[in-house]
């Protein structure tokens, strides 16, 4: 079956997490990603944290599934003379290396730009081209720190808190995914690529939209309804962490469950939907809160939403987190169980849809992975094993019309 990137060749100069992230999405579409790693040691990620001794760790089998794998010394005259040949045949090259990296190898914009002007580059560093903190290195929770997540995250008597998501890392991949495709786009219009660029802080910020919503509500007001320091608490210069609070006009907070002394994710979000308020109360054995006026109104409730929340958990005290929400949806709340990994790994309904998927690898047996999170009518990506380190090199340089006796030499010369 075709599939939609089918015959877009990629120059895969990723590493760790932010990069790999995004090509191995285009390639799960159908792009020919050729991952570019030096000889003997390739992606930092295939030795991190491994589980088995000397087979590539999960970090790296879990963000490089459907690549091809290229060693390749590009500080080398042999190997830039490959990466030159490679650029001239390629669509695209996505790097995340340090500030600088790509041109001191010698393969500035300009020049990648006369070896092939149709050639699209797509680079994610920390911080933006010409910031301040332009020079810097940058890892996921660095990004968190500098995107306004770790501020705004956490609770109000604790310290900053960065967020499990990959909001620095994966989140920027995402974002450098969908500007390679519009540069794509423009480039079948205009025949000519371009350079896209993304900093993991501005990708932080992105997500974090609704907290600058928030610092100049607070800026205007003094005081933001939604979050747990109001109406009893005080509010400084800055948005505040706001523990579990719901983000939006609808309160809500993370729940205790039956079984919470004992485990860590016995809990449910829920969230008080106005619409909701009166099954809510009846399910709760609380009629006369209905029309009660301190808590008719979402307004009214606030100042006593943590005594309302406290009444929920009573009534949760002898539901599971699963029986609470299979009486709670009948009543339209937006609700979920607080799921753990283990949880997620085992879902039934996460297998069928291809989002949790088992992948088979020559040398680990299989592992399970996060599949495709897009699902298209015409499309159903196939997710495949991440390479060895260097499994496809001959094969590549063939495919650029290198001759087995010029193969052999560049192994000699340990350029591949
Ligand atoms: N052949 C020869 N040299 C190679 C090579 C190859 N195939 N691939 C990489 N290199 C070289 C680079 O040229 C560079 O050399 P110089 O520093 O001498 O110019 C070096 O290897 C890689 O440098 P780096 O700065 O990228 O690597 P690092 O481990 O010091 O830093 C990281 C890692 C992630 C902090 C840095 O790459 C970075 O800030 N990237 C941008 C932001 C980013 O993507 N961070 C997210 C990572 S996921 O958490």
């Amino acid at each position: 079956m075709s599939k939609p990137l089918d015959g877009i060749k990629i120059i895969d100069f990723t590493h760790v997490q932010a990069g790999p992230a995004c090509t191995q999405m285009l390639a799960w579409f159908g792009a020919d990603v050729i991952k570019v790693e030096r000889p003997g040691a390739g992606d930092v990620t295939r030795n991190q944290l491994r589980d088995i001794p000397n087979v590539d760790a999960l970090y790296f089998t879990m963000l490089n599934s459907n690549k091809r794998s290229l060693t390749l010394d590009t500080k080398k005259p042999e190997g830039k003379e490959v990466l030159e040949k490679l650029i001239r045949e390629s669509d695209v090259m996505v790097e995340n290396f340090g500030p600088g990296a790509l041109d001191r190898m010698g393969f500035t914009w300009e020049r990648i730009k006369e070896l092939n002007p149709k050639m699209i580059v797509a680079s994610v560093k920390g911080f933006s081209e010409g910031h301040h903190y332009g020079d810097l290195k940058v890892y996921e929770n660095v990004a968190q720190c500098a995107g306004g997540a770790a501020s705004t995250t956490g609770f109000w008597d604790g310290p900053p808190t960065v967020s499990a998501a990959a909001l620095g890392d994966s989140n920027t991949g995402m974002h450098l995914a969908i500007g390679i495709l519009t540069a794509l786009i423009s480039r079948d219009k205009t025949g000519k690529g371009q350079k896209v660029a993304v900093s993991m802080q501005d990708s932080v910020l992105n997500l974090c939209r609704v907290k600058l919503r928030d610092q100049q509500r607070l800026e205007r007001m003094g005081f933001l309804e939604e979050y747990p320091q109001y109406p009893h608490g005080t509010f400084g210069e800055a948005v505040p962490r706001g523990g579990n609070a719901g983000g939006g006009g609808q309160p809500g907070w993370v729940l205790k469950c039956k079984g919470w002394e004992t485990d860590p994710n016995a809990y449910i979000y829920f969230t008080v939907q106005d619409h909701a308020w009166e099954p809510i109360c009846r399910a709760l054995g609380k009629p006369e809160w209905i029309e009660h006026p301190d808590y008719a109104t979402p307004k009214a409730r606030q100042p006593h939403i943590f005594e309302i929340f406290k009444t929920i958990e009573a009534w949760l005290a002898d539901k599971t987190k699963f029986e609470a929400v299979d009486v709670l949806r009948t009543f339209d709340i937006p609700c979920s169980p607080v799921l753990s990994m283990k949880e997620l790994a085992n879902d039934p309904s996460l297998r069928a849809s291809g989002t949790i998927v088992e992948v088979p690898h020559k040398q680990r047996g299989s592992y399970l992975t996060v599949g495709s999170p897009i699902k298209f009518s015409d499309l159903k990506p196939e997710i495949k094993s991440s390479p060895l380190l260097g499994e496809h090199t001959d094969e590549v340089l063939a495919d650029l019309g290198y001759t087995p006796q010029q193969i052999a030499t560049l192994h000699e010369v340990r350029a591949v």
